[in-house]
């Protein structure tokens, strides 16, 4: 469906009233209001194109209908998200779960809506129907070179469509790992995969990146060759300054703490950037902020701080995607919420007053610091968000839009109920 600028001014001028209402009442008490507004105004979150679907786990998936048939649709899909906040005008490609048949008409139709091509990821945990080689003992690490190979291989061809499509970084995750103590020789696992990340780095572009994500467990549950950020640092570091760790918020064992990580990742200019998303248990790629919101916000504070002391700049020195997965929600409606909750974190970490929090440290005064970290954080910062959505033409309540305008129902209506997008 179309979202014409006049669905979207009547919809804000029937709101207009309450929330300048609110605005008024919280912009009072910030003195660097249009700074904060600016850079939420700037902030960007691409959009995986495998999670426009619903998810599903291995003992079901549901569908709820209307989901994109192919990587036009899903296209489309992000640019009404966009529409509605803003915020969401990137778009990040899993190959070959979607492969861009023809590049220039992808990119046409991208930059029509205003979307631009984040990093591309790489697939070597699946097996592809035709490919002569299984990734059953995995794919860079594998102990059969020709293995090794089909999977380097794999990951050049991402680049060069990430070239065609002006992207300029590589995420790569591996599953590689083992079920069994024993299965696998570590340092032998750990070689193999530096001689093949190796060859992938020498086929980076000069102003490309390359992401190591790295996971603590699942598909393999003994080992996985990157398991921590520690081992992703360490191939980072060996490989050279394209290289940088990328952290997905639910590749960590319970309770890590990942504000620390990201403070020394940061620190040592090692930070390629987030998957966000949010978890209770594991890998479980819940709604962003639904579960652990101060986490979060405890992240962002710790970007916003670093970010500023090595001079970079927030919206675009870092990757910043989503990565979660949708059973029982609308996946738009979940997109819409967890880049909410990301603006949100965001916003409460702008509020901190770090020279203050500075002063606490340094005096080791701990109540203090949890009074200026809390204060931020207690903030209800919606207004400020939304009205930076509103500075930059979009609407006031996305999710209320989204359902005033039955965006779903039309979408069904569209493509039918019977729908399948690839993905997750
Ligand atoms: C692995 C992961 C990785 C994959 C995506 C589909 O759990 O987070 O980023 O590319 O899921
Ligand atoms: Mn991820
Ligand atoms: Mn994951």
């Amino acid at each position: 469906m179309n979202i014409e600028k006049f669905h979207i001014s009547d919809f804000n001028d029937a709101r207009k009233q309450a929330h300048d209402r609110n605005f008024q009442h919280i912009s009072e008490k910030i003195n660097h209001l249009n700074e904060v507004l600016e850079k939420l105004e700037e902030f960007q979150v691409a959009i995986p194109s495998w999670a426009l679907g619903t998810g599903g786990t291995r003992f079901g998936r549901f569908s709820g209908g209307g989901e994109p048939r192919n990587l036009e649709e899903k296209i489309t899909d992000i640019g009404l998200l966009h529409a509605l906040n803003r915020s969401s005008g990137a778009v990040s490609l899993h190959i070959p779960w979607d492969i861009p048949e023809n590049t220039s008409n992808i990119k046409a139709l991208a930059a029509q809506y205003d979307i631009r091509f984040d990093a591309v990821n790489s697939n070597t945990f699946q097996d592809q129907p035709g490919q002569e080689y299984s990734y059953k003992f995995g794919s860079l690490h594998h102990t059969d070179k020709g293995v090794r190979q089909q999977a380097v291989e794999h990951n050049i061809e991402v680049i060069k469509y990430g070239v065609e499509l002006g992207s300029n970084a590589l995420s790569l995750w591996l599953a590689d790992g083992s079920c069994f103590p024993g299965q696998l020789n570590f340092r032998g696992a750990f070689k193999r995969t530096y001689e093949s990340l190796q060859e992938i780095y020498a086929a980076l572009p000069e102003d490309w990146k390359l992401y190591i994500e790295y996971k603590a467990f699942e598909p393999n549950f003994y080992s996985t060759t990157i398991g921590d950020w520690g081992q992703s640092l360490l191939f980072a570091n060996k490989l050279g300054p394209k290289a940088q760790t990328l952290v997905d918020l639910g590749h960590h064992l319970p309770n890590a703490n990942i504000e620390q990580i990201v403070a020394l990742l940061l620190m040592e200019g090692k930070l390629a950037g987030f998957h966000f998303n949010d978890s209770k248990y594991g890998d479980d790629d819940l709604t962003v902020g639904s579960i652990n919101p101060y986490q979060l916000f405890l992240i962002f504070n710790e970007l916003v701080e670093g970010m500023d002391a090595r001079g970079m700049h927030h919206a675009s020195d870092l990757g910043w995607m989503i990565d979660a997965s949708h059973n029982v929600k609308d996946p738009l409606e979940d997109l819409l919420q967890s880049v909410e909750a990301i603006k949100i974190a965001y916003a409460q970490a702008l509020l901190v007053d770090t020279k203050a929090l500075q002063a606490a440290q340094q005096n080791n005064d701990a109540v203090a610091a949890q009074e200026i970290l809390q204060q931020a954080y207690r903030t209800d910062v919606r207004p400020l968000v939304a009205q930076a959505r509103l500075n930059a033409g979009g609407v006031l309540d996305p999710v209320a839009f989204y359902r005033q305008h039955k965006v779903r129902e039309n979408l069904i209506k569209e493509r039918g109920l019977k729908t399948v997008a690839t993905g997750l």
